[in-house]
């Protein structure tokens, strides 16, 4: 545990300054959402953003390796056990859209998926 732990740890310090300081000040749209993946979840397994939004989800395989396939996104990244990956995209359309494990990991692998959504950026039409 704690082992893996550091390791983590000392991968997300070396991402930090390959990217660099810059980016995280101008601040805008970008958000950061961590998330982890093991037999057979994903979790949280249900993400919302806002329309728009340039998303970053930084997952984290816990037990064995996984991947995470966004198909509406043309996403599907490997992770690697126990460090943490990030996954960019904008959402730049309203909608609920599957993702789901794309490594084989075992028996529940088929039921190891969640879903993203988006909400509208639009108000709703009828304020109260
Ligand atoms: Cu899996």
């Amino acid at each position: 545990m704690i082992h893996h732990r550091w390791i983590g740890v000392l991968i997300a310090g070396m991402a930090l300054s390959g990217v660099g300081a810059g980016a995280q000040e101008s601040g805008s749209a970008a958000s950061e959402i961590k998330m982890t993946a093991k037999k057979y979840e994903f979790d949280p397994s249900t993400v919302t953003v806002k329309q728009g939004q340039h998303v970053k989800l930084v997952i984290t395989a816990l037990d064995r390796d996984h991947g995470f396939e966004l198909k509406a996104f043309h996403i599907n990244q490997h992770l690697k056990k126990g460090v943490p990956t990030t996954v960019e995209f904008t959402a730049d359309r309203p909608g609920t859209f599957p993702f789901k494990c794309s490594d084989f990991c075992g028996l529940g692998h088929s039921r190891m998926k969640g879903q993203l959504v988006v909400e509208a950026a639009s108000p709703p039409a009828q304020p109260q």
